[in-house]
């Protein structure tokens, strides 16, 4: 059904703000799986970890994954041989993929370090030590999302680079996935996943090392694990089912929608899809196009969740309507297909990546382009950004000081300090003046 502006920005305010858990995750879970108190559930995975270590790893891995694993690290010669038996095209492929992240990452490094140093004040760098990739596993496995979160990781000077991502009933993570490790230049790789995963890298285990930070999407589990520890541990974000907002006028294509739609749908049920048009052309050819194409898709039960329960299509008057309805959403992604893009580029203030340009396609972004595809979910683009080699850097400040800055700056500060009552502050500084 299509929509207008109005019920349209009510929707989205919702979603916006229905916080990281949307009530819509939850009612799914709580029927799929018969939980009631995911946070508490959690917690008790996290405790879990914290006490039993590796043994608790390999006992939650068989409730969760139904997997039996005896080496939590998959040794090199796994790794090595996993890369050797992967598809030479598949392998062509990733390898082009790596270096093109590579190459951007190292573009906004180069930017970040020729940033701003003044003679006695300044910002110098340095990487974090560890840190921890969650990638996802199980039906779909993600091998793009281990090198979209390891790269920016290695670019940035990080001196360990571990990656954790669930195994296959067998016990194994798959070939592909350990070939993206390799290339993405990864140290160590742990067959754990879900929250069990992610508390192992929070705390500490025997095998699994404790880091700095851990970044990555997951399930809502691994999510809420990452909440539950943020504070013992640095955070990408919280990411949520991935989303698309499409604003397209009446030279937009409805066969390129349609076919966006559905590669956003087939993620997740509850991954969101939402189309703002100006033309009404386009909307029912779109959706028309919905109609006809969805049955031959394998994904087709998802993507008809998808776009049945979180999806939605509106006629709007204007550009600058679905500008507004874009930037109050924050979409992670934002695809426009418009005459004049680069105006409607103009006026967007919050979205994770933008696509633009007569072929424009988030596939793009997804796998090769150059930027990383973890991107703000659920409206935190307004506060946050992509996954980048800031997210792997920490800012130390530096203050020199001589006898110029106890000249000039000196008696200010201390008439501060004064202010302040704290004499000892005073004190400090009125000895370097009365040296000069
Ligand atoms: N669109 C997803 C990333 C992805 N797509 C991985 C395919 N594979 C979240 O940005
Ligand atoms: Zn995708």
């Amino acid at each position: 059904t299509v929509i207008g502006f109005r019920a349209a920005a009510k929707i989205l305010r919702r979603r916006v703000h229905g916080g990281f858990v949307s009530e819509a995750t939850r009612r799914t879970l709580s029927l799929r799986y018969q939980i009631h108190d995911l946070e508490g559930m959690i917690q008790g995975i996290i405790n879990d970890v914290w006490e039993n270590g590796d043994d608790a790893l390999r006992r939650l891995t068989k409730e969760y994954d139904k997997a039996e694993i005896s080496a939590i690290e998959v040794p090199p010669a796994e790794i090595n041989a996993a890369a050797a038996s992967v598809d030479k095209s598949l392998l062509d492929a990733l390898e082009l993929a790596a270096g093109r992240v590579k190459d951007f990452h190292q573009r906004q490094r180069e930017a970040l370090f020729s940033g701003f140093n003044q003679m006695s004040m300044e910002q110098i760098y340095r990487p974090l030590e560890r840190v921890g990739c969650y990638a996802p596993g199980g039906t779909a496995f993600y091998p793009s999302s281990v090198l979209m979160t390891a790269i920016p990781a290695r670019v940035a000077g990080v001196a360990e680079v571990c990656l954790v991502t669930p195994p296959g009933k067998d016990g194994r993570v798959p070939a592909p996935t350990l070939a993206a490790a390799k290339l993405a230049g990864v140290d160590r790789v742990f067959r754990i996943g879900g929250a069990q995963a992610v508390a192992a890298l929070a705390v500490g285990t025997k095998t699994v090392p404790k880091v700095d930070k851990i970044c990555g999407p997951g399930s809502i589990f691994v999510t809420v694990a990452k909440r539950l520890l943020y504070g013992m541990v640095a955070l990408d974000g919280l990411q949520g089912p991935s989303e698309v907002l499409i604003i397209a006028d009446d030279s937009a294509k409805p066969e390129y929608i349609a076919a966006d739609m559905m590669a956003q749908a087939e993620h997740d049920p509850l991954a969101t899809t939402v189309l703002v048009t100006t033309s009404e052309r386009v909307a029912k050819a779109v959706t028309d196009e919905l109609n006809r194409v969805v049955e031959s898709m394998s994904r087709q039960f998802v993507i008809h969740q998808s776009l049945s329960n979180m999806s939605c299509v509106a006629v709007v008057d204007c550009l600058e309507e679905a500008v507004e309805l874009s930037n109050m959403y924050a979409p992670e992604h934002l695809l426009l297909l418009t005459a004049d893009s680069e105006a409607v580029l103009s006026k967007i203030e919050s979205a994770g990546c933008v696509f633009t340009g007569p072929r424009a396609t988030v596939a793009f972004g997804d796998y090769i382009a150059g930027p990383s595809h973890v991107l703000p979910t659920s409206g935190t683009a307004r506060f946050s950004s992509p996954l980048n080699v800031l997210d792997f850097i920490k800012i130390i400040d530096v203050v020199r000081v001589d006898d110029g800055m106890v000249k000039n700056l000196g008696p200010a500060a201390a008439t501060i300090a004064a202010a302040e009552g704290l004499t000892a502050h005073e004190r400090a500084l009125r000895l370097r003046m009365d040296r000069i």
